[in-house]
């Protein structure tokens, strides 16, 4: 994968961006503008086309667009983009990506004030140079320092996935490189942290190569500024903010700059004081004896020789954070972490009954593609009005049409569930005869956040130890750099959940990650069953299961510990037994 038509759209629509501000034609830049919303939504292989010639039979693409579309989906790069990038300082381009800022405002600021980065920006503003230009004031002054401010905070970490589709491009470019042997993200990008402050890119090559990686690195179309060109270390911005640092090393050193810079912080710091008692000093570089260390140094070939000569068994990355990884590496005891291709299958999915924008059929047959034998669906209970949710007589309509769509279909069972909402008491939207017509029931709180830590606790307990309860949904209610989850006493819901045979999902959605990988080994523990569930509300979605899979392994889990790996009869036969029958 080289250039998804994600980024081509967004390089389309900084190209148009780039036109404006040199006050270019408008009907050149609305061309690009309006290409970068066409190649969003096109759905056959870019690739293909480009190679066929074939760019131009999309409505809008005429023949300059269809070159540059082309060029950035066989090569990564174009010619095109490059010359209108020289055309503009990096610091103006950064100022439309302020809130409230278009392109055309900027080109006045640039010409008329001579203003070239957001901290002269800033500066103008703060010296109302601003609030004098035609058609700007000191309330604009005002809205743009707010807008810088903001642009501050929320560039200072990444959700995880925004960062890996990021990523992705930089590794393969690199990768492609004559004379680069491994390039691999490091940093809390391999340890698959649910947020991630900047990427971590390593690259083992001859110094000879250096050069090369360095221009490809720097100049890659995907960059908006280089902080900073170095040798063997270099920084660039992705995107409105987010840093990627790139180092080269040599290829002996890599596996010990691989671990190093996978890090955790906390967990070198072990690694360190593990290799000292046994006469090793360890960095980045390489093992090198101590005073009163052994003859010889241990043989390293590859990062899991480093284990072993510390006596661990290898860590896997994401368990790197110096929690429980090594009490169990120094036992042998590293589980066999759960895996997407264990996964047979996954439930809590919205449809068009409810707030998705897939219909039934749809999403049974991106199941189906993905490979998986069951699917789930639990659209949103009566209380969730506000996003669709179902009175019982749809629910009715609803089941009918899922056995339509199940008499079908061989080799694969559709679940009928519900994510029913938790009411402020803790007790469930549907009475008990709606409840018992579901296979499996998914309990979430939608509403009324603000509870003290008793009362949300008391509420979830409530719920998850009600008769037709199967899974707790998004324990914590949390988005990702956004919004703090309730305050939970998260052991006893835990417990409550492991006394009653119910399981807790770990929800998948980017933005939740919730239930936190923290409370997976106490999970664990107490028996407590995990689901990984992608809360999709498009086909697209479902393979959010994939970041489930990544905080499972964070967690230590095995695919025994993870509902959706077992069979589908042995699934069934869960959420029966969840309701005591
Ligand atoms: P992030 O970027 O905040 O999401 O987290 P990381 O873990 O990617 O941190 P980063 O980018 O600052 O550094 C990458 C790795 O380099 C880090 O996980 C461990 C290693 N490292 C960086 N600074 C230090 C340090 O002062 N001591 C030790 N032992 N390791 C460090
Ligand atoms: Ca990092
Ligand atoms: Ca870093
Ligand atoms: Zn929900």
């Amino acid at each position: 994968m080289n250039m998804g038509v994600e980024q081509i759209a967004a390089v389309l629509e900084e190209m148009g961006t780039l036109l404006e501000l040199q006050g270019a034609n408008p009907f050149k830049s609305r061309a690009f503008h309006a290409a970068a919303r066409t190649i969003e939504g096109v759905t056959d292989d870019l690739a293909q086309r480009a190679r066929d010639g074939t760019l131009r039979e999309i409505k809008g693409i005429g023949e300059g667009l269809a070159k540059v579309i082309a060029d950035l989906t066989l090569t990564g790069r174009s010619k095109e983009h490059d010359e209108l990038r020289k055309g503009v300082p990096v610091g103006v381009l950064e100022m439309t990506r302020l809130q409230g800022l278009g392109p055309k405002r900027v080109r006045t600021l640039w010409m008329h004030l001579k203003l070239a980065s957001v901290e002269a920006l800033a500066k103008a503003c703060a010296e109302h140079r601003v609030a004098s230009l035609e058609g700007f004031g000191e309330k604009t002054e005002e809205n743009i320092l707010r807008a810088i401010e903001s642009q501050r905070q929320f560039a200072s970490r990444w959700l995880y996935a925004v960062a890996e589709e990021a990523a992705e491009p930089l590794l393969s470019a690199l990768r492609a490189i004559k004379g680069v042997e491994l390039c691999e993200a490091a940093g809390s990008l391999r340890r698959r942290r649910e947020t991630i402050g900047d990427i971590d890119i390593l690259v083992a090559a001859r110094p000879k190569a250096a050069p090369e990686i360095r221009k490809t690195f720097t100049t890659h179309p995907l960059v908006t500024r280089v902080v900073n060109d170095g040798e063997t270390k270099c920084t660039v911005q992705l995107g409105p903010g987010m840093l990627c640092d790139m180092r080269i090393v040599a290829p002996n050193e890599f596996p010990f700059a691989l671990n190093y810079f996978t890090g955790s912080k906390e967990h070198n710091v072990e690694m360190r004081v593990r290799a000292r008692k046994l006469g090793l000093s360890l960095n980045e570089y390489a093992f090198t004896r101590l005073p009163d260390g052994p003859k010889r140094l241990p043989r390293v070939k590859e990062e899991s020789d480093i284990y072993q000569a510390l006596g661990l068994s290898f860590v896997p990355p994401e368990m790197r954070e110096n929690q429980i990884e090594f009490n169990l590496a120094q036992r042998k005891a590293i589980p066999e972490l759960v895996r997407i291709e264990d996964i047979r299958g996954t439930v809590h999915c919205h449809t068009t009954y409810s707030d998705g924008r897939n219909t039934l059929a749809e999403m049974v047959e991106a199941s189906q593609a993905l490979g998986w034998s069951y699917w789930g669906v639990a659209d949103h209970s009566a209380a969730a009005a506000y996003a669709g949710g179902l009175q019982p007589k749809r629910v009715k309509q609803q089941h009918r049409e899922i056995d339509q769509i199940q008499a079908g279909l061989k080799g694969f069972r559709i679940f009928r569930g519900t994510e029913c909402d938790i009411m402020p008491d803790g007790s469930l939207d549907y009475p008990a005869r709606v409840l018992a017509g579901f296979d499996y029931v998914v309990v979430s709180i939608h509403n009324k956040f603000n509870m003290t830590e008793a009362e949300a606790t008391k509420r979830l307990v409530k719920a998850v130890t009600n008769k037709y309860t199967t899974i707790l949904g998004h324990p914590t209610g949390r988005l990702l750099l956004g919004r703090e989850g309730y305050p939970v006493n998260m052991r006893e819901v835990l417990k409550a959940a492991a006394d009653h045979g119910k399981a807790i999902e770990i929800n998948s959605h980017p933005l939740r990650l919730d239930l936190d990988w923290r409370w997976l080994s106490l999970a664990k523990e107490l028996g407590v069953r995990i689901f990984i569930n992608p809360d999709a509300h498009t086909a697209a979605d479902l393979t959010h299961v994939r970041y489930g899979v990544g905080i499972a392994r964070k967690g230590g889990l095995e695919p025994s510990d993870i509902v959706n790996t077992w069979t589908t009869s042995r699934v069934e036969k869960f959420f029966r037994q969840s309701r005591g029958d």
